[in-house]
């Protein structure tokens, strides 16, 4: 499987806008002698804005189109007339991209939020107009700010946490669910098959500062490989994650035989994805008592073999400090 399309690390050039000059004027009119100043402010240079998109996987708009600048401010005018600001420049960026200094190396910023704004480089300000300078003394003040210069600067955008987590299940198995619970997704859950059609991103926070992004997939079915569903499609948004989640409902028949038709479609997309990490999750566990788990730990202990497993429940908000506390430490490890 190609990977061509996944481009988590680019350089990029930042210009912000030269705020607009201030207008030295004075007011003219039949008649009157001795106009005051009138001179407008410049306005605003236009801002260099990074926004964050639940929707971008990759950084690839970046790959053809690396440098960015954006308007500059227009200069006051006469009659106090300010001069509009520059255009603002946004740049889309997935959730989870770590924004550096290109020459420092410095952390930024990060965006973790769909439709997070934050101003990378801001423009430059307008300067202000001659009106803005008359005092007693000086009624036609000759003199108004030049507009402030807009900056420049060269940033690394990096994709650090694209999907780290990835869920895998049938569908119907909860998997929504589980993301709306740990994030701030709100993904479409319902009672059928197929709910989610494509990927949904989530930013899992971890203990205060940390965090990892969890992908939320369409289901995947025996024969997915053979083109059955819809899971298989998205399969690639996973293909990078270091760990795999097996979501398999509590009410399953045959969780193991679940697992392992899950695992086997999988490894005919790409027989390295059975090189990740994985965990069973044994989801919708509201429904069984402590007794029925005991039961169940002891034939999974024996049927997944070194493969962890653990209990959850999104609904009733069971195991899931477990959860994230299990996956933080697979993928620091
Ligand atoms: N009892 C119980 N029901 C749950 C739990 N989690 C999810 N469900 C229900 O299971 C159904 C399917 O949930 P989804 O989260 O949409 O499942 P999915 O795996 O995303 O399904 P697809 O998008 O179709 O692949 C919904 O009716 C949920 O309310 C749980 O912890 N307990
Ligand atoms: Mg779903």
């Amino acid at each position: 499987m190609t990977e061509g399309n996944f481009v988590d690390y680019v350089k990029v050039q930042l210009e912000s806008g030269n705020g607009g000059k201030g207008s030295v004027h004075l007011h003219r009119e039949k008649f009157i002698t001795k106009g005051g100043p009138d001179g407008g402010d410049g306005g605003r240079g236009g801002h260099i804005i990074i926004r964050g998109s639940k929707d971008l996987w990759t950084l690839l708009n970046f790959k053809f189109k690396r440098k960015f600048a954006a308007g500059h401010g227009e200069h006051g005018a006469k009659s106090r007339s300010t001069g509009a600001d520059g255009e603002d420049v946004y740049l889309d960026v997935p959730l989870g991209t770590v924004i550096k200094d290109a020459e420092t190396e410095e952390v930024i910023m990060e965006i973790t939020e769909d439709g997070e704004e934050k101003i990378i480089l801001p423009g430059g300000l307008g300067g202000r107009g001659n009106w803005h300078f008359r005092t007693a003394t000086n009624q036609t003040p000759r003199y108004a700010q030049p507009g402030i210069p807009g900056q420049e600067l060269s940033v690394i955008l990096e994709l650090k946490l694209l999907a780290d987590v990835g869920l895998v299940g049938f569908p119907n198995a909860g998997k929504s669910t589980l993301l709306s619970v740990l994030t701030t997704a709100k993904p479409k859950i319902a009672d059928y098959e197929f709910t989610t059609l494509k990927p949904n991103l989530g930013i899992v926070k971890y203990r205060e500062f940390q965090s990892f992004v969890m992908a939320d997939i369409p289901g995947i079915i025996e024969g997915a490989a053979e083109g059955k569903g819809l899971g298989y499609y998205f399969l690639r948004h996973i293909e990078r994650n270091s760990t795999l989640l097996f979501l398999i409902p509590a009410d399953s028949k045959d969780i193991k035989n679940e697992y392992d038709i899950l695992l086997g479609e999988l490894r005919k997309f790409n027989p390295e994805m059975l090189d990740k990490e994985r965990m069973v999750v044994i989801s919708k566990s509201d429904m069984l008592d402590q007794e029925l788990k005991d039961e169940m730990s002891v034939v999974l202990k024996k049927e997944l073999h070194d493969v962890p497993f653990m209990f959850i429940s999104s609904v009733a908000q069971l195991g899931l400090t477990e959860l994230k506390d299990k996956l933080w430490k697979m993928l620091n490890d």
